[in-house]
């Protein structure tokens, strides 16, 4: 008999194959992988699927009993199109509904209002009131369809719309089945699509959990979200303790407002994104159910229904390249695969042109045949959490919800995650780990195929998805006036006075917010109405950003081509006697901060003097922002589609005041179709996504006089 191999033996033979290298893998949430896991790497048994914790999985059968819900999330230009293109996709497969409403919605304007001259439509569809809803589900039968509304800004007029909307199709609020996203608390951190500050915003939250728990027991009634985090940067770990950390704090909210636990528990559900990191990802859903379930047993949880975690799961958007487009039909499919081998309940897939617009019909086409074809043709789903027992996944699952379970302490510890959101710390920490990742990027350590590694020489133009903005704003102000003009005013009047008048009352029963908005929802009231009735006790939220210092500089130490841009940023500042200064500007109701925090860390960090612009600004508010603090550039960070809008009335605005001299440039989510429109516009240099920072700084340089050697040529220069 031979004799088995020993685990010495094992790393033995390892260590001579590769001639003693490292093997160990240290990921950015410093995990430490190994190239091998065996029975000794398994600590927890993980139990069996449908029983507590479910580690394995929420339903004793999973896939092999129903498999997940395909749900796209679409949305665009009038309620008319979006419906028709959800019909289109329902015929071609897709089994449940999720819509994505324009910015303007998001932040509670009605689609006539002058702050949103750039938004409505862009980036979603644009709701102003009921008559749109209506809309939205013709030919939709709401008791039928589950329907996911992702809102949490306006949720309490576009949550009242739907109500209403139902109500005129025929269906009672105890049928309708779908998900409001209202997960305000990551708005605050990653999103920004809030209105008002923190406190109001809370009592919202547990208002929708007191009402749809008493009139809606079908429907979810909030959707915890860690996906924005991973696409603002945060590591896995973060991802899954502030999310399950947002979760406590809201059962806390909920309870303290006088409801049972286990009368509204049962109804949260989660949404995490999904990247590239295949078993991490996998492992990172396990965990998150084995949380959930441990956080809601210590807060008194009874029912197994409140402990169980169910979730949405989307794959990630910033994982995805404008280079080479089509690779991202694999990443997608890869990441589809992590998703469900993690036990997601419901899933979205991006479409591949992803990182310049939103999906075409053909590019829609292709991500929803990449579930199809998963659950379809594969047999993928006829065996319940097929990775249990994985020495590997079982291992990472541990050590996830360990490092998560740290993080969740010290949130408990510093009194509650709406307190640590008020302190920043939660924000700074992703903002860091974005900027860490941004110059592993540059630096081509964290390769991305197409981008920083086998880059295509000339790339073809993608045929995208355009919205006509002005004509869907002009459909939209007809449709409002109209509504205006055929509702009986003063009951409308009324209704919205009753709302203003618990807004400004103590949080009860009689004063809850959704009831009060139901009522103004059916007489009429437009979204901007019934917002701006609460926002007159609760006030608008606005903050300004903070970039984080020192984490983008830190990898490059003496590397030659970083120090060619710090030696022209100082030539710059002796030639100017002061800094170059670069104004970061958000314009319109995009809130999409990521791009234009990480520029903003990484020119500081190159010693540009940087003024970090705050969100939602006018082309006007951004002019006076950059005669007052004297700005050499202004970058322009566009990320929902209002630079053709936007960019173009700033520069207007820079020539009226005769400042011509002030470069603009222009980054984010550009279609290379738009590139000459906005040169014409005066737009000196434009960055999409995969532009390497360092690159654009020697560009900016150049604007500003001093010529850089074009990259490559650092050692000869
Ligand atoms: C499921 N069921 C089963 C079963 N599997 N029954 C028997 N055997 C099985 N194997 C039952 C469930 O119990 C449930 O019934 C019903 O089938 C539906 O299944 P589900 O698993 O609950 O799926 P679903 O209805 O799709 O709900 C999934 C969810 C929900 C709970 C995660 O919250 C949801 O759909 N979320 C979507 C969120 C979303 O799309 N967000 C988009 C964000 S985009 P019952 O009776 O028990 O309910 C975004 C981008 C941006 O945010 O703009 O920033
Ligand atoms: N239609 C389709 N997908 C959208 N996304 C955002 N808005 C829309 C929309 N209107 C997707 C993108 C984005 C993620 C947040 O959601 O993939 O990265």
């Amino acid at each position: 008999m031979t004799e088995k191999p020993t685990l010495d033996q094992w790393a033995t033979a390892a260590a001579k194959e590769v001639k003693g290298k490292d093997l160990n893998w240290e990921t950015p949430e410093g995990i430490t992988v190994k190239p091998l896991y065996t029975a000794e790497d398994v600590t927890v048994d993980p139990g069996l699927p449908g029983f507590a914790p479910f580690t394995r999985g929420v339903k004793a059968s999973m896939y092999a009993g129903r498999p997940w819900t395909i749900r796209q999330y679409a949305g665009f230009s009038t309620a008319e199109e979006s419906n028709a293109f959800y019909r289109r996709n329902l015929a071609a497969g897709q089994k449940g509904l999720s819509v994505a409403f324009d910015l303007a919605t998001h932040r509670g304007y009605d689609s006539d209002h002058p702050r949103v001259l750039g938004d409505v439509g862009k980036a979603g569809v644009a709701i102003d009131s009921v008559e749109d809803m209506k809309i939205l589900f013709d030919g939709i039968p709401l008791d039928q369809m589950s329907v996911s509304m992702t809102m949490n800004g306006a949720v309490i007029p576009i949550l009242a719309f739907f109500i209403v909307a139902g109500e005129e199709q025929g269906v009672e609020r105890k049928l309708l089945d779908g998900t409001i996203q209202n997960d305000i608390l990551k708005e605050f951190m990653v999103r920004n699509t809030y209105i008002y500050p923190p406190e109001p915003s809370m009592r919202i939250i547990s208002d929708i959990f007191g009402y749809t728990s008493r009139e809606m027991p079908k429907f979810n009634s909030i959707s915890i979200s860690g996906y924005h985090m991973q696409e603002a940067g945060a590591t896995q770990v973060q991802e899954l303790a502030f999310t399950i950390a947002d979760g406590i704090e809201y059962v806390k909210y909920g309870v303290a407002s006088g409801l049972d636990i286990d009368k509204f528990a049962g109804r949260l559900s989660f949404f995490f994104a999904i990247g590239m990191n295949f078993f991490m990802e996998i492992a990172k859903l396990r965990a998150a159910r084995v949380l959930w379930h441990r956080a809601m047993t210590k807060l008194g949880a009874r029912d197994e229904r409140s402990k169980m975690l169910r979730t949405h799961c989307q794959t990630s958007g910033v994982s995805l390249t404008e280079q080479d487009p089509y690779n991202n039909v694999m990443r997608t499919t890869i990441e589809a695969m992590a998703a469900m081998l993690g036990g997601t309940q419901s899933l979205h897939t991006n479409a591949l042109d992803e990182a310049i617009a939103l999906p075409t019909d053909f590019s829609a086409r292709i991500a929803r045949n990449t579930q199809i074809v998963i659950q379809e043709e594969t047999g993928m789903c006829n065996v319940v959490d097929p990775l249990g027992g994985s020495y590997y996944v079982e291992s990472l699952t541990q050590q996830l919800v360990d490092a998560a379970q740290e993080i969740i302490d010290r949130v408990g510890a510093e009194g509650g995650m709406a307190k640590a959101v008020g302190a920043g710390w939660p924000k700074a920490m992703i903002e860091t780990a974005a900027a860490a990742r941004q110059a592993r990027v540059d630096r081509g350590e964290d390769v991305i195929v197409g981008v920083n590694k086998y880059r295509l020489a000339n790339e073809d133009l993608l045929e995208t998805l355009e919205v006509d903005n002005s004509k869907v704003r002009e459909a939209q102000i007809a449709r409002i006036n109209r509504v205006k003009a055929e509702r009986d005013e003063a009951q409308c009047q009324a209704a919205l006075e009753s709302l203003r008048q618990a807004a400004a009352g103590q949080q009860s029963i009689e004063n809850n917010l959704l009831a009060h908005a139901v009522e103004a929802a059916r007489a009429r009231a437009t979204l901007g109405e019934i917002s701006s009735a609460m926002e007159d006790s609760f006030n608008r939220y606005g903050t300004v950003p903070t970039p984080v210092k020192g984490v983008y500089s830190k990898p490059y130490g003496h590397d030659s081509r970083w120090k060619q841009v710090l030696d022209g940023v100082q030539a710059v500042e002796r030639r100017l006697g002061r800094k170059p200064k670069l104004l970061i500007a958000k314009m319109g109701q995009d809130g999409h901060d990521r791009g234009a925090n990480v520029i903003a860390s990484a020119f500081g960090d190159m010693g540009f003097d940087i003024v970090s612009g705050p969100l939602f600004q006018t082309p006007e508010e951004t002019v006076v922002l950059a005669l007052e603090s004297g700005v050499d550039v202004v970058g322009a960070s566009s990320l929902a589609a209002g630079h053709k809008t936007l960019i173009p009335e700033l520069i207007k605005q820079l020539r009226e005041k005769g400042r011509n001299d002030i470069k603009v440039i222009a980054g984010g989510v550009i279609p290379p179709q738009d590139y000459d429109f906005l040169r014409d516009a005066g737009v000196q240099g434009i960055y999409g996504p995969g532009s390497n920072v360092v690159e654009c700084a020697a560009d900016v340089l150049r604007l500003l006089g001093h010529n850089m050697p074009p990259a490559g040529l650092e050692e000869a220069a």
